[in-house]
């Protein structure tokens, strides 16, 4: 080999200080094509990007071969959304490089975290969900299973949000208007994909009834890689996304008609499939791009699947001990239709066969119980756009309700429960039954959620199959939850217990003997006290709002929705300042609520909510007579670059929705473990985490799910009689209706006002709300008590490492996809 490629081939590899700066020199001239003196922020970003992926290459190809060479079986996790937000600190931590890049940086006049901040964050996601998928991602590759995760390269990402007089104005998140250095396009990459035309029936071979689809449209999917590197950096895996194009043969019939401009108007038509996330967190159904998208990154996917699966094999026998296929929600639940007709179509696999090998190749997700995000999709418009799949979905559910009415025994109304179909009014395929039909495993994502899913919306399919659902309570990475956006909390915490913890969470249980020394106490204190002055400047500088330092930080950060209860919280936060501008000689504990969440564009009573937050800010924030004991803040845009900030910085965590409504929560988590105390409704995970962290670290309120169930179910609630029997919660209302926080518009809040009374108060706000103010004074009495809340505070972090992400992957693979560790064989590393 030629000795200077040889030189710079081990130079690329090098992970020293000297090492990297000569890199980032060399790269930002050139691949970046820029002078140093000229250079921005930006171009540093993309050089150092550039330069780190230059170290992780080699190893990622290393997984790769590995996996190929084992032909060992991997895990697919598909999903529409992928939270992943910014790469570099995440890429630099995990390759265990981070002092050598700062410092790499200082030579040349840097600073790294300047540079951090020009990585635009990746929000491919809404919210729990694609961050989930993101923390799997993370897990997967630490753990070393063969994991790839597959879905959308949209263009723009969840919509940037802005506060305009208070009010959620929407705009284009162009994260990839610069260019994105992680990632790598494979233009060979390509699948097709189709849509629309019809199906015609023909005698196969062997005089068979057989179908085809044809005179649909074409559109082709195309792969960007992103590697995704383990703690470590031992293990690196792939993250696919596709993105679509349109194929040349679409536009030649335009061409020749000469009818250049109708030819370019179908190709930007065409690519529109990859342009734009949907930012609902519940699907609305009726939107035919929406079924395009989950079609089009699933039938690629498979291909590719598949594909990958025939390297090493000649038929599909054992494509299940080969492939496990996750589905995230029903969203790539169409991919049980695809592999049929993959199957039996194109690949000529009889009926039976291919439905057990689907069957035992798939598992499915579920997060939520609520019925407007359980998709259910027109059987009209599917008909139209997946012809094929829509006849093959007609034949599972002949054959499934053929088979259960033995079973049912008459019983109809339970055979329609079961049906694919929802023959109610508009008929439309209900896409959890085909989830759940055609997957061997399907789990719920906490404790509570699982036996709600039993009991309701799968309860029928329970009882068919009782094996089937299990539970797998949701994690999120220590990585960046802790050792990354908590440096100051993951450095004490290393040097009392040593860095085990990082790639093992569980290890961080032995802080809890730590909670009775006083020494470590003050340590534990200054270390969030670094982070709540680091949030309280970004706070001044997004929101122009000055909060102190020492204020009990009440955080509520998540998607803005009804049943998580906003409107709760800020209920709560009217009655404290009444009580604050009551009783003025009061030594109150100063509290700065926080807020920050975005709500689904279409969502105008959560607009509305955001709107009242921020108007109530805008009355607290200025009245002199509460002396800043009070401070309401809601932060603009929250996405994970500013979780990263919120979360090591809060003393209190609001986990606060209507019990039995939030599947999980995974924010409750990463709270937790960065020793917030919560207070929260038993729903969700809450429940799992008031058992690791114990009954006296946390502040449990409100109804449980059974009773909320009993209360609605009971018709006897009336939220009227509530309100006229708590004064606080009546003014708080009465202000909001005479126009208190909204003198220019004061009916503003009229819908809200009405939702509370006589729409019946579905969430139950009035009736937690006096609970609620309680554990809140329970809270703020316990803050007076700076080494009791840190005591508990510790404990809280001690006892959160069964929360670890990785413990939750590991249990799936396991337990659902029979995935095993596989370790990379580094060859090169050994010859030089
Ligand atoms: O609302 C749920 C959360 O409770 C959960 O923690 C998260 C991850 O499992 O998923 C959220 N979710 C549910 N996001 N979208 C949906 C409905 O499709």
């Amino acid at each position: 080999m030629d000795a200077r490629y040889k030189s710079r081939e081990i130079e690329r590899r090098s992970l020293d200080v000297d090492g990297l700066k000569r890199s980032f020199l060399e790269w930002l001239v050139y691949s970046v094509g820029k002078d140093a003196r000229a250079a921005t922020r930006r171009d540093w970003f993309h050089t150092v990007a550039l330069a780190v992926r230059d170290r992780l290459v080699d190893r990622w190809m290393d997984t790769t071969r590995t996996y190929y060479q084992q032909d060992a079986k991997r895990v697919y996790y598909l999903s529409l959304e992928f939270l992943i937000g910014r790469l570099l600190t995440n890429s630099l931590a995990n390759l265990g490089i981070t002092d050598q890049c700062r410092q790499a940086l200082d030579r040349i006049g840097l600073n790294l975290d300047d540079v951090v901040e020009a990585e635009p964050d990746a929000a491919l996601g809404n919210g729990g969900l694609g961050r989930l998928a993101a923390c799997f991602l993370d897990s997967m590759a630490t753990e070393a299973l063969p994991g790839y995760g597959y879905g959308i390269r949209y263009e723009f990402g969840l919509f940037e949000q802005r506060f305009e007089h208070g009010w959620q104005v929407e705009y284009p998140e162009q994260w990839l208007q610069f260019g994105n250095p992680w990632e790598f396009p494979r233009p060979e990459v390509l699948y097709p994909v189709q849509f629309y035309g019809r199906v015609e029936e023909f005698r196969d071979s062997v005089g068979e009834r057989a179908y085809r689809w044809v005179d649909a449209e074409r559109v082709l999917a195309m792969a960007y890689d992103t590697p995704v590197v383990g703690y470590g950096g031992d293990t690196i895996n792939t993250l696919r996304l596709w993105s679509a194009r349109a194929t040349r043969d679409f536009n030649f019939g335009h061409f020749n008609d000469g009818a250049y401009m109708k030819a370019v108007e179908q190709k930007v038509l065409t690519e529109n499939l990859s342009r734009v996330l949907y930012p609902n967190d519940a699907t609305e159904g009726g939107k035919e791009l929406r079924l395009k998208q989950e079609y089009f990154f699933t039938s690629a996917s498979l291909q590719d699947i598949l594909r990958r699966y025939l390297q090493h094999h000649s038929n599909f026998d054992s494509l299940p001990d080969k492939a496990a296929i996750q589905l995230n929600d029903t969203h790539p639940a169409i991919g049980i239709a695809e592999l049929m007709r993959l199957l039996v179509d194109q690949h000529g696999v009889t009926w039976d066969k291919a439905w057990d090998i689907t069957r035992a190749t798939f598992s499915y997700t579920n997060h939520t119980l609520l019925p407007e995000a359980l998709e259910a999709w027109p059987v009209r418009m599917m008909e139209r756009v997946l012809p094929r799949h829509m006849q093959i979905i007609y034949e599972i559910n002949a054959k499934f309700l053929n088979r259960s009415k033995a079973r049912a025994a008459g019983d109809n109304g339970r055979l329609s429960r079961l049906s694919l179909i929802d023959e109610r009014g508009d008929r439309r395929v209900r896409m959890g039954n085909l989830a759940f039909l055609g997957s061997h495993k399907v789990n719920g994502v906490s404790a509570l959620h699982t036996e709600l899913m039993k009991q309701t919306v799968f309860a029928d399919f329970h009882a068919e199959f009782p094996e089937r659902i299990n539970n797998k309570t949701n994690g999120i990475t220590p990585r960046r939850w802790l050792h990354q956006a908590n440096q100051p909390l993951a450095a004490l915490i290393t040097s009392r217990i040593g860095n085990g913890w990082i790639k093992d969470l569980s290890q961080i249980k032995a802080l809890a003997e730590k909670a009775d020394d006083l020494v470590f106490r003050e340590e534990f204190r200054r270390a969030k006290r670094k982070n709540k002055k680091r949030l309280a400047a970004y706070i001044a500088r997004q929101t122009g709002v000055d909060v102190q330092v020492d204020s009990l930080f009440d955080v509520q950060v998540k998607r803005m929705h009804e049943y998580k209860r906003q409107l709760l919280n800020i209920l709560q936060a009217i009655a404290l300042y009444n009580e604050m501008r009551d009783n003025p000689t009061v030594s109150w504990v100063p509290v700065t609520k926080i807020f920050a969440g975005k709500a689904a564009p279409s969502y105008h009573m959560a607009k509305l909510i955001i709107k009242l937050i921020n108007d109530v800010a805008k009355v607290v924030n200025h009245d002199p007579s509460v002396h800043d004991n009070l401070k309401i803040v809601l932060l603009p845009n929250y996405n994970v670059t500013a979780a990263e900030i919120i979360m090591p910085a809060a003393d209190l965590s609001e986990q606060i929705s209507t019990a039995g409504m939030e599947a999980s929560g995974t924010g409750n988590m990463k709270l937790a473990l960065n020793g917030a105390l919560t207070i929260g409704t038993l729903d969700g995970a809450n429940v799992e985490i008031r058992e690791h962290v114990g009954d006296d670290n946390i502040f449990i309120f409100g109804l449980t799910a059974e009773e909320v169930n009993d209360l609605r179910a009971s018709g006897g609630f009336n939220p009227r009689d509530v309100i006229a029997s708590n004064p606080s919660l009546k003014r708080a209302l009465d202000m909001i209706s005479t126009g208190v926080f909204s003198p220019d518009d004061p009916h503003r809040y009229h819908p809200i006002l009405q939702a509370l009374t006589d729409g019946g108060d579905h969430f139950l706000v009035t009736a937690d709300f006096s609970d609620y103010c309680q554990a809140q004074q329970a809270a703020m009495d316990l803050y007076r008590d700076q080494e009791e809340w840190t005591r508990k505070a510790i404990l809280n972090t001690a006892n959160m490492g069964w929360f670890s992400s990785d413990r939750t992957i590991m249990e799936y693979a396991t337990e659902i996809w029979d995935v095993h560790p596989v370790k990379p064989e580094h060859p090169a590393e050994t010859e030089t």
